[in-house]
């Protein structure tokens, strides 16, 4: 079994303990960080994604799989995270009311951060209020970013960005993403772009932020 199968199987099981090691020695013998990402990790929680919707495993399972992703995210952070470029502004970022998932969100934190922004990370479950109030303490954000993974807290989303727009904050990108957001869907709430993954968020964040 390759490297990358044995992660995939690690994070699949919730296997906490070994995943950073199994992360540490797959860098050791090369492979490419992005690969170990997507292939032996965002690919494993696809699998247990589906083994959740037919009822194979429940919460709990989805959650210790979501912790033993993180450990090899933890390991990952510093190889995928480029030099940071400088002086590219503040970008605030959350996920939305509602929304507990923050792997994705702290992935694209991540990468925005190592484009050369100053990411002020709001956390999850994030209301319009709270972003109305991290926009008018920052009235020097350049980009907002949103994250959703849930079809029941897209509502949410378009109200944050309703709101946001109705309080006549300006001068920011909204930029928006996870699993169930579309670029048509983004069009059709008003945020100024979409992107489906973390790396190219943060090409997005730079292009609008430029
Ligand atoms: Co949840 N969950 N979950 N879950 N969970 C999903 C999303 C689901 C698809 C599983 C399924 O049924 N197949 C499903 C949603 C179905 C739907 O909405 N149609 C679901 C459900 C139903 C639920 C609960 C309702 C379950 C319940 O309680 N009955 C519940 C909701 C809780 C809440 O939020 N209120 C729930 C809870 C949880 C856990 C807490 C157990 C855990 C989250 C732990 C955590 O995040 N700390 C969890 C997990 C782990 C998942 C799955 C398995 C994995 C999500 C993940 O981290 N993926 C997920 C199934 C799946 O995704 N296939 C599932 C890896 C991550 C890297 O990918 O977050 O998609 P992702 O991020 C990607 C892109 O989307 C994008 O970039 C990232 C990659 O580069 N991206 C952006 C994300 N944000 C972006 C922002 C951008 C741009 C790109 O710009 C700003």
């Amino acid at each position: 079994m390759s490297k990358i199968q044995e992660i995939a199987q690690a994070v699949e099981a919730g296997k906490v303990k070994i995943v950073g090691g199994l992360v540490e020695a797959a860098l050791a013998e090369g492979l490419d960080p992005v690969r170990i990402l997507n292939e032996g990790m965002i690919s494993a929680m696809e699998i247990v994604g589906g083994k959740f919707k037919r009822s194979e495993i429940f919460v709990p399972e989805m959650l210790i799989a979501a912790k033993a992703m993180k450990k090899g995210v933890d390991v990952l952070k510093p190889q995928l995270v480029g030099k940071a470029g400088v002086g590219l502004g503040k970008c605030l970022i959350g996920t939305v009311a509602g929304d507990m998932h923050d792997i994705g969100k702290n992935l694209v934190a991540m990468m925005i951060e190592s484009a050369g922004f100053d990411v002020i990370d709001l956390g999850v479950d994030v209301s319009a209020e709270k972003f109305i109030n991290a926009l008018q303490t920052n009235p020097d954000t350049k980009i907002l970013a949103l994250s959703a993974l849930l079809t029941t807290t897209m509502p949410s989303m378009k109200q944050i960005v309703e709101a946001i727009k109705s309080a006549d904050l300006k001068d920011f990108k909204i930029i928006v993403g996870g699993a169930p957001i579309t670029a048509d869907y983004a069009q059709q709430i008003g945020a100024d772009g979409y992107s489906p993954d973390a790396a190219s968020a943060a090409a997005l964040a730079k292009q609008l932020a430029a």
